[in-house]
């Protein structure tokens, strides 16, 4: 049944032009909302940017400017952004707009009415990168001063008159939203964290300031303005002005935010809300930074990414597929351009884009238009087991995006690509045209089947890849999709039937979609966007550069540890080539039951079907982390059980400090083809 969906982003700050970090955020909101039109949800998209704070009044005094010019001027780059990353919201909201300041006094009004504000003078640490209070053990210390964990930033001492507001009243309250609604935080790691932050006790909280002015008044006391958590968060509700779209929308809100700021949205902002008498939204969803060889892309670290260029030079779509497909959403990821490189590779221009070109070529050649009436298919085997590939990688993608997790969404139509490749090699049709009257129903049958897979294959790509889709659409004669419009409740997209059936006086024409990148211009590019080739080459040096499931990807490494045990008894090459170590793809994972440390695996090994391996591995990686990921495998293991499950081969990690609860993956650098020998 659609309903209605209300997807948000954070509102980004404006002491500087957006980078590749706020891209990400925007751009995967984008792809749920996509994915939500699809279903013929009524969707509500909105981002926008949040203007007033400390940190905002000294960005504009440093560029001798007034507050109010600054955000007017730096605004507009976060205005312009989404249109350049093909992101399609339908609000653009600012703090400094009347109709949120009304709802902030609204909401601050509410608060105060039923006894949540109170006046005292606030003393303590305050670090104005992130606009927060900190308690002295929550910062790290060095030489008597307190520095913050993120900007890494002297924090500044803080006292002075302010409102105040009873967090601590609420904490059972909180405890109660999460145990009751256990996805109302996610991932679950995440939700694990504030939890144990709650219980911890809860302060409390600071609601205004009096030391500057660029900030909204406190209604009935002009001297402080409101704290701009407070102001900001405010945004998710002031957005929708009109009673009509608060009563469709609200509460059904998801928040998506980096995991940098999900104290504020998972305590702070259900905690105002609950002191007003507002519901709560439905979920807030966390997911991790996008890193830059091992640190956080930051403007105060200086070393950020520039969406524009990237789009230009690699179009929207595929800038939005490697965000996605690259990082297990939820998780710490790597951004690198080689990496890039390697994925449009091996994702778009080796698997979709051969399957696409190879299919038009075929008919082209075996059944060119002017041969005419319907290219209908006539099933065998091998048909079956595609079509059968193609319902399970749909069902795979539907429920990959019912979790918020992209990256599995794009694995499944990876997968069903894939699978397409393997079908024309197995089936052949360049000898069935030799064969007569038998052999044209074939050729008929391995078109339409190939044609209907990558109907399926657009399909599934739209949210993540919509030009991409479109244009795969075009060149198979087939209209564009076209999804439900905000405002609107429609039809369900996702339901395709397998109909593999085309009239061949409209076969397809195209050109390639995804041109090969040959060294030359890979050079040329990276030139292009002023890649330094030293960092190219740290970043293709760096192991594993695609996100590793645990989100430590590229951090620095850790000290050797002090006891190394000396190397096992030497074993000659030919005992060690008896060993056969393969690339595997995890195609999908769950938890073995009454095990916190056995995960059951489905591992691609380019065979013809995945292998299922049961790997102790799940005291440091949640399943669903491991999904898309390429593992070394060893793959000639002599099957064995484990908790009457049936293990064909192991999975190589190496401990840290904690043991089994610290394991690291071995991952190749670059991704391979599943079943690719290591040696
Ligand atoms: O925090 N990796 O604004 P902000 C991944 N105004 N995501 C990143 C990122 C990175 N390296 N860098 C930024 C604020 N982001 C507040 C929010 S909401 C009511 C107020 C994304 O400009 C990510 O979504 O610092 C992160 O949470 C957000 O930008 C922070 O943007």
């Amino acid at each position: 049944m659609p309903g209605a969906f209300y997807i948000t982003t954070p509102i980004y700050y404006v002491n500087d032009v957006p980078h590749l970090g706020h891209a990400y955020t925007t751009i995967a909101a984008d792809a749920l909302a996509r994915y939500h039109r699809m279903r013929g949800d009524d969707v509500r998209f909105l981002t926008g940017t949040d203007e007033h704070g400390q940190k905002i009044e000294r960005a504009a005094a440093e560029k001798g400017v007034t507050p109010q010019q600054f955000v007017d001027q730096v605004s507009e780059t976060f205005r312009s952004l989404p249109a350049v990353l093909a992101c399609e919201p339908n609000d653009f909201i600012r703090t400094t707009e009347a109709r949120h300041k009304k709802v902030v006094h609204e909401l601050w009004e509410k608060c105060r009415a039923n006894g949540f504000i109170s006046e005292g003078t606030y003393a303590g640490l305050y670090c104005v990168g992130c606009e927060a209070y900190y308690t002295e053990k929550e910062l790290e210390a060095k030489d008597g001063a307190f520095f913050c964990p993120i900007h890494k930033t002297k924090v500044e001492k803080v006292e002075e008159p302010s409102f105040f507001f009873d967090l601590d009243k609420l904490e059972g309250q909180l405890l109660e939203l999460y145990e009751k609604n256990p996805k109302f935080i996610q991932p679950e790691s995440r939700r694990n964290e504030v939890i144990s932050f709650v219980k911890g006790g809860l302060q409390k909280l600071s609601l205004s300031r009096t030391s500057f002015k660029w900030g909204i008044s406190v209604p009935g006391a002009d001297k402080h303005v409101v704290y701009v958590w407070f102001d900001a968060l405010t945004n998710y509700l002031s957005a929708l002005e009109n009673a009509a779209d608060r009563a469709k929308y609200w509460p059904e809100s998801v928040h998506l935010i980096g995991k940098d700021i999900l104290r504020f949205h998972a305590i702070y902002w259900p905690a105002f809300l609950m002191a007003a008498g507002i519901p709560v939204p439905k979920q807030v969803f966390a997911h991790g930074w996008l890193n830059v060889n091992g640190h956080k892309m930051s403007k105060s670290l200086r070393n950020t990414v520039e969406p524009k260029k990237l789009v230009e030079v690699f179009t929207a779509d595929v800038v939005r597929f490697y965000l996605l497909r690259e990082v297990a959403f939820g998780l710490d990821g790597d951004f690198s351009h080689e990496q890039l490189f390697a994925r449009y590779k091996a994702d778009l221009a080796d698997n979709l884009g051969n399957l696409l070109n190879r299919s038009l070529g075929l008919c082209a050649k075996l059944r060119p238009a002017s041969g005419g009436g319907t290219l209908t298919a006539v099933d065998g085997p091998l048909e079956t087991k595609l079509a059968d590939v193609a319902r399970s990688s749909l069902a795979t993608v539907i429920g990959a995006w019912d979790e918020i997790a992209p990256h599995k969404a794009l694995e499944a139509a990876l997968a069903l690509g894939r699978a397409g490749n393997k079908y024309i090699d197995e089936a052949a049709p360049w000898n069935e045209g030799k064969k007569g009257e038998e052999g044209r129903v074939r050729v008929d049958t391995i078109l339409a089947t190939a044609l209907e897979t990558l109907r399926w294959i657009a399909t599934m790509l739209w949210p993540v890849m919509p030009s991409v889709s479109d244009r795969i659409h075009e060149q198979l004669g087939l209209a564009k999709l076209a999804p439900t419009p905000s405002g609107k409740s429609g039809a369900d997209l996702w339901q395709l039937i397998w109909s593999p059936s085309w009239d061949a006086a409209k076969l397809p024409v195209g050109t390639p979609i995804f041109p090969k990148i040959e060294p030359d211009r890979q050079a040329a590019i990276l030139k292009e966007l002023g890649v330094d080739a030293a960092l190219a080459e740290a970043n293709a040096a760096t192991p594993a550069a695609a996100a590793s499931p645990d989100g430590t990807k590229g951090a620095p490494a850790p000290k050797k540890s002090k006891e190394i045990a000396p190397p096992a008894a030497e074993i000659t090459y030919e005992e060690f080539s008896r060993l056969d170590l393969r690339i595997g793809l995890v195609v999908s994972g769950e938890r073995v039951p009454k095990s916190d440390k056995l995960l059951k695996l489905m591992v691609d090994l380019g065979e013809s079907s995945p292998r299922q391996i049961v790997a102790g591995i799940g005291k440091s990686f949640a399943p669903e982390a491991l999904v898309g990921q390429q593992v070394v495998v060893v793959a000639n293991l002599k099957p064995a059980k484990l908790m009457g499950l049936e293990s064909r081969g192991m999975i190589f990690a190496a401990s840290g400090e904690a043991g089994e609860s610290d394991l690291a993956l071995l991952m190749p650098g670059k991704p391979r083809a599943p079943g690719t020998r290591v040696k």
